[in-house]
């Protein structure tokens, strides 16, 4: 996605990145931290997962039990070829940001929730899982860029937000705002992006039973790099959809501009939909190339939830509802 801005050859290879490379890349790591001559401490602390559980105040929550009506016919996707391979551009336009997304503090972590509501307040994360109470849902992710993965989500749903939140009946979308921080994510400091991260759906899209909020993945508290501590998971649209590291959720009557929206408008939208027979302007969206495997399989519509969502869609046929 790096390449709307400059359209460098490194940015297209590294989309098309393999797991031999994610996996050769760890070995270079491991190789790195013995020739260092570091300690026990320091290299545990340097792995992908990091030392989060042991101190993550959210930590006894985990694992949280499997909700059976969300499942997968595929395999998941190896926790250590997933926290080895993301996109968060706060810490870098390439997938091997996770040591960079260590710097990032989420403890404490105040969200706002205002715009639209009965009362706008502030609610620590902490506070806010476990006033909800956490299950664990395993979802298919389409990332914009052909490749997908399935993970072990934990988290609770966005409806559930919704009805804590209150908001007034003038609301007609929700918007989510990642943090802003360019002293801890330097990606931050490329000022030609449009910062911080904005996301929004519209109110009926929240209140689908599939749209998640995630707290926690493989039965743990979120790793830094999936989007700590709470990220979105909206399994049938595009992964750019599904934002990082919420600070704010705001009710209102005005649609959201994406991110990705702001940045290249011709190329992405506000609705995102999978469809595997609407081509991405720069490249075919009818095959997926599996994160784990390299295997190249049909895309869905819908990323295979359909049967879910489609009905959201039914009146809004003018729309371009799949970019
Ligand atoms: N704040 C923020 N959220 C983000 C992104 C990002 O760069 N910043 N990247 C998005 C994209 S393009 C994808 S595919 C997923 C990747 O999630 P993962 O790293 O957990 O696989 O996060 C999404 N959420
Ligand atoms: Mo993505």
């Amino acid at each position: 996605m790096a390449s709307i801005i400059k359209q460098k050859d490194w940015a297209i290879s590294e989309s098309l990145a393999t797991p031999e490379d994610v996996f050769l890349n760890r070995r270079q790591i491991v190789k790195g931290l013995g020739m260092a001559g570091l300690g026990l401490a320091a290299a545990v602390a340097l792995r992908p997962g990091g030392a989060l559980a042991a101190n993550d105040p959210t930590a006894d929550l985990y694992p949280a039990e499997r909700d059976e009506a969300y499942m997968i016919d595929r395999e998941l996707t190896p926790e250590d070829i997933n926290l080895m391979y993301n996109n968060f551009y706060e810490f870098g336009s390439h997938k091997q940001i996770w040591k960079a997304a260590q710097a990032l503090k989420t403890n404490p972590w105040d969200m706002e929730i205002d715009g639209l509501v009965e009362k706008p307040f502030t609610i620590g994360f902490e506070d806010l899982a476990r006033r909800m109470g956490l299950e664990e849902r395993l979802y298919r992710h389409r990332c914009v860029e052909a490749w997908s993965m399935t993970v072990p989500w934990s988290g609770f749903a966005l409806s559930d937000l919704l009805a804590l939140a209150k908001p007034l009946s003038s609301a007609k979308f929700v918007r989510f705002e990642t943090f802003l921080d360019p002293q801890v994510a330097t990606g931050q400091k490329q000022r030609w992006y449009p910062w911080p991260y904005v996301e929004g759906v519209t109110m009926e899209e929240a209140g689908n039973d599939l749209a998640f909020l995630v707290t926690g993945a493989y039965g743990k508290p979120l790793a830094k790099q999936f989007g700590a501590p709470i990220r979105l998971a909206l399994p049938w649209k595009y992964g750019f959809k599904s934002i990082k590291s919420i600070k704010r959720i705001t009710f209102t009557d005005t649609r959201p501009v994406s991110f990705w929206e702001d940045v290249g408008p011709n190329e992405y939208g506000f609705w995102a939909n999978v469809n595997p027979d609407v081509p991405h302007r720069r490249w075919s969206q009818a095959q997926e190339r599996v994160l784990h495997t390299g295997e190249s399989v049909p895309t869905q519509i819908y990323n295979g939830y359909g049967d879910q969502v489609a009905h959201l869609y039914k009146d809004l046929s003018a729309e371009k509802l799949f970019m």
